[in-house]
């Protein structure tokens, strides 16, 4: 139910967000709630995450007070991309794609220096896989066996660069570490796949790479002139049309939460709560 009511939560926190209009970029993570969710319940208040420029979602998870997310969102000129919140473990967002690796990098070595047992999370996209920073990061952490999760959220696309690459956890082989692909709009496969995950760094002290499919609903960031890309079709929106009608992970956990028998007035309470803690912003 946690999982339900955070991703919830990430829905109206970037619905309502968009339609304040704010003044600088705003990158929705809608359609890509269940990875925030699935990783960060996973995760301890003490381990650290550092997101990037489309991390709401990862802070909200987390367990930040939207209060204080939605106070450095207004704060506008670019803030949506630079959201910290140190009291849950969420040092800093970064906005130049590829250096949040290195951070983590930083964090866990000092975790591990400090013998305090804090894993260091970082949330990158498909794009920041192309950065070289991201392969500096995965020897460095795998040559000094560092306690860090690289969580790459495959939304299958670079602001309007498709890749060809598809298997980006697969690098991690490269490294000698170890590494999964799990369907991101499955809350409990991500949720699953991160507790094993967390479980092998602290075992075995190496870093671990997780891939999520995803997909992000909105365009590349909010208002007219992104929404007209689109027009362009440098991504198939008829696929995506498909995956908000079926592959939605608030929907999918909901459905099968009532096929375990919850009830739907039980999931309409959950939204009807989130929804009045939104508004309340
Ligand atoms: C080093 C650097 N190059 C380019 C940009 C411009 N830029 C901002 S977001 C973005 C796309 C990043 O794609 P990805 O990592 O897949 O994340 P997504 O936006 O898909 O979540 C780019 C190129 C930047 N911020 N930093």
């Amino acid at each position: 139910m946690n999982k339900l009511r955070i991703m919830i939560r990430i829905r109206l926190f970037e619905e309502r967000v968009a339609r304040l209009k704010i003044k600088g970029p705003l990158h929705s993570c809608v359609g890509q709630e269940a990875v925030s969710a699935g990783v960060c319940l996973a995760l301890d208040k003490k381990d650290f995450i550092i997101g990037n420029h489309r991390s709401h979602g990862h802070l909200i998870a987390k367990g930040s007070d939207v209060k204080h997310l939605m106070s450095q969102v207004l704060k506008g000129n670019g803030n949506s991309m630079h959201v910290n919140d140190p009291s849950i473990g969420a040092i800093c967002s970064t906005a130049i794609v590829g250096s949040g690796p290195p951070l983590a990098c930083g964090l866990a070595f000092a975790s591990k220096f400090k013998n305090d047992d804090r894993i260091a999370c970082v949330f990158l996209g498909d794009g920041a896989v192309s950065e070289g920073t991201f392969h500096e990061s995965l020897n460095i952490a795998s040559q000094l066996r560092l306690p860090v999760l690289f969580v790459i959220e495959n939304n299958k696309v670079a602001v309007t660069t498709v890749p060809r690459q598809h298997n980006y956890h697969r690098f991690a082989d490269s490294y000698g570490i170890s590494n999964i692909k799990v369907d991101g709009q499955n809350v409990e496969s991500v949720y699953n796949a991160s507790v094993d995950a967390i479980r092998l760094i602290h075992n075995t002290g190496m870093p671990f790479v997780l891939e999520a499919e995803t997909i992000r609903f909105h365009e590349h960031q909010e208002g007219a002139y992104y929404e007209k890309m689109k027009e362009t079709n440098y991504r198939d929106n008829k696929e995506i049309e498909d995956w908000i009608e079926n592959r939605d992970p608030i929907k999918l956990y909901s459905d099968k939460l009532i096929k375990g028998g919850i009830s739907v007035d039980e999931l309409a309470d959950i939204y009807s709560q989130e929804k009045r803690l939104i508004n309340s912003l």
